[in-house]
């Protein structure tokens, strides 16, 4: 993977030389490259920040050097690395990083950071990043940082520990994507009984001295569900739902069922995964619409102990019989990057007759995750879809 890290404080940086990244960087695994953004300045002062427009505390981050730092990174592209970066720029108002999202990014085969500081970057600089790469506002967590660099090494150890390669002991990985989301159990190591100098003798518990590997499992389990409830209580909904579509309750909607689908629709549909449209809701039905179309379509329901978590709909193309329409494909949002949504289009392909021989879908033409998410299911777009900004694809049944 190929990872180019802008910022003022490239020194901020230099821990990434050490331990388990140094070794990937030193194997070839991981090709890092820092620039400093003051190398992209033409001014005696090398100045990269000024006031804000329209007042306020603080300055703001002027967009040339960061156009011109972000264009010789552009212009590094090579065979290995693909037209365009994936262009990652933590804030605190972005979208926040998970264990999915690390995921995610270590699949593509090159990220860029852009760390700001001050108060953020001019906005006009994501809007020009995103018209050339995919850019993606991201936030360590809920609180305020001084600057980029810190979520930076963050998200690149999270991220760069998922290589192949880069972690010796793959066991532990394929173990992390089996935890189901919740927090671990409590790990011991000898001495089985230990007096931290303080006359008082510490067991390891009982269970895990003995050679019952059920009784260990149970009591690790156990664990995880207790502490889970204790510190994290907003993991265990989350946590009780698989990725399994099996373990879901399907019905087909009613007209009943409208008002929770438009709650749902507005809340998290995967077709509208970018947050500036999920934010204001756009290509969102509101609840006529709903209802109008539960009657032109077969919708489907998955509930999770009686929240409706997914839905799809489904009917044959009034205009061409023999093709089958999938719509409003919706996973809620903290169930999304658990294989829900491709399971989902499975079911809704699974559910048509015999005769039909095309699968046809619409996606917004800058949803490329969605875009995706739907190459990979088999699609191809075929071309500009009826609503603005849209692209219609399709899939031979074979
Ligand atoms: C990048 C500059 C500092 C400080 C304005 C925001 C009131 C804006 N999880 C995370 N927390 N912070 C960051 C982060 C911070 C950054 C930059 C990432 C670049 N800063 C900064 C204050 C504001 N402030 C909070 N509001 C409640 C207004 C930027 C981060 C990540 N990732």
């Amino acid at each position: 993977m190929r990872i180019d890290a802008v910022t003022i404080f490239p020194d901020y940086l230099r821990a990434l030389d050490l331990s388990l990244l140094g070794r990937a960087r030193r194997d070839g695994l991981l090709d890092l490259r820092v620039h400093d953004l003051r190398d992209f300045t033409h001014d005696r002062h090398r100045t990269v920040d000024d006031t804000p427009y329209g007042g306020g505390a603080g300055m703001v981050m002027k967009p040339q050097p960061w156009s011109e730092a972000l264009t010789h990174v552009l212009d590094s592209a090579d065979g290995t690395t693909g037209a365009a970066p994936v262009l990652v720029v933590p804030g605190p108002g972005g979208e926040r990083f998970t264990q999915a999202m690390a995921r995610e990014l270590a699949e593509a085969p090159w990220l860029a950071f852009a760390c700001g500081r001050y108060e953020g970057i001019d906005e006009r600089v994501h809007e020009w990043a995103a018209e050339r790469m995919e850019v993606r506002v991201v936030s360590l967590g809920d609180y305020v940082l001084g600057g980029g660099e810190v979520a930076v090494l963050a998200m690149v150890e999270a991220i760069g520990r998922l290589l192949p390669g880069v972690v010796g002991n793959v066991e532990s990985l394929v173990e992390e994507s089996h935890e189901g989301g919740l927090l671990e159990y409590p790990i011991y190591t000898k001495p089985a009984v230990w007096d931290g100098g303080d006359g008082i003798e510490r067991r390891v518990p009982e269970v895990l001295l003995g050679g019952d590997h059920a009784a260990i499992a149970a009591w690790r389990h156990e664990q995880r569900l207790e502490r889970t409830a204790a510190r994290r209580p907003d993991l265990l909904h989350t946590a009780a739902t698989t990725g399994d579509l099996a373990d879901l309750d399907h019905a087909v909607a009613t007209p009943a069922d409208a008002p929770e689908l438009t709650v749902l629709q507005k809340a998290c549909w995967l077709e509208m995964v970018t947050p500036e449209e999920h934010w204001w809701g756009a290509p969102a039905e509101d609840a006529g619409a709903v209802a109008e179309n539960l009657s032109q379509w077969s919708t489907h329901l998955f509930r999770s102990e009686g929240r409706l978590v997914l839905s799809v709909r489904v009917r044959r193309d009034p205009l061409d019989p023999t093709t089958w329409q999938i719509g409003r494909l919706m996973v809620a949002p903290d169930l999304q990057h658990r294989g829900l949504g491709r399971a989902l289009l499975a079911h809704a392909e699974a559910l048509a007759p015999a005769d039909v021989t095309t699968f046809w879908l619409n996606a917004g033409a800058d949803q490329p995750r969605l875009l995706r998410l739907y190459t990979k299911a088999g699609y191809r777009v075929v071309g500009p879809g009826a609503g603005p900004g849209t692209v219609d694809l399709t899939r031979r049944v074979r």
